[in-house]
């Protein structure tokens, strides 16, 4: 039996139709469905659904064989215990520092300024100020980091940006950006060894889907 780990929300929606091009179709509607383990028409396959950011912790551990995750996922992850073979291409954004309009973010980081910064991306967000020399105090958010400059809670964010209309709608604009972001498939190392006759077609699959 092969896992593959997803999580609902936008990696889904973009994920399904790549799986369906590789011969995997869920047995049931994932987003009526409350069940978290899903059967699909390839034998052997099976989707399990886990939070976005569980996703390479899944695959890391064996738990699922194969999963999908945004890079920003796995940058924060670390990438260990897992194989990124393919960039799927699909649920792609740009990862950003933003702050309040007007904000004169250039002063802000000039040499020897510390700056306050809200973000759910604690690595990325460390080493991007750190290769600037920026000495950053981090918060840790879960969630609707856009609050954070309006609230004074912090001076800048770090966060996903798609299209920019939630920026916008909150009075927010990018100002730098971290990292262009898209989900990968992965696999965990250890059953790429062992389980490979199982793995490989489904891998090899997944590459012309994606192409
Ligand atoms: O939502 P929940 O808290 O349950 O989980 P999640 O946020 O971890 O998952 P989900 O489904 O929202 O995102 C999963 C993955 O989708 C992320 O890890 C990214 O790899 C990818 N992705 C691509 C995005 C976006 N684009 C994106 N725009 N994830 C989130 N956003 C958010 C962003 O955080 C911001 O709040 O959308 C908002 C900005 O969008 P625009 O279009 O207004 O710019
Ligand atoms: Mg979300």
């Amino acid at each position: 039996m092969i896992s593959i780990a997803l999580s609902k929300g936008r990696i889904l929606d973009e994920s399904l139709p790549l799986l369906e091009s590789a011969g995997v179709v869920a047995s049931e509607n994932l987003d009526a469905s409350r069940k978290l383990i899903i059967a699909t028409s390839r034998a052997g396959v099976r989707l399990i659904i886990v939070r976005a950011t569980d996703v390479p912790t899944y695959v890391q551990y064996g738990a699922a064989d194969l999963g999908i995750a945004g890079s920003d996922m796995l940058a924060e992850h670390g990438g260990s215990g897992v194989y990124q073979p393919l960039d799927l291409r699909i649920a792609r954004c740009r990862l950003m520092v933003a702050v309040r309009k007007g904000f004169d973010y250039a002063q802000a980081v000039r040499q020897g300024a510390r700056l306050r910064v809200a973000t759910k991306y604690l690595q990325a967000a460390r080493e991007h100020f750190a290769a600037k020399g920026v000495h950053v105090d981090l918060i840790k958010l879960y969630g609707s980091m856009e609050l954070a400059p309006l609230t004074g809670l912090a001076d800048a964010i770090v966060d996903l940006v798609s299209t920019g209309n939630t920026l916008r709608a909150n009075g927010l604009v990018a100002v730098e950006e971290i990292a262009q972001i898209s989900a990968r498939l992965i696999v965990n190392q250890a059953a790429y060894k062992l389980k490979r006759a199982e793995i490989q077609p489904l891998l090899d699959a997944l590459v012309r889907a994606a192409r």
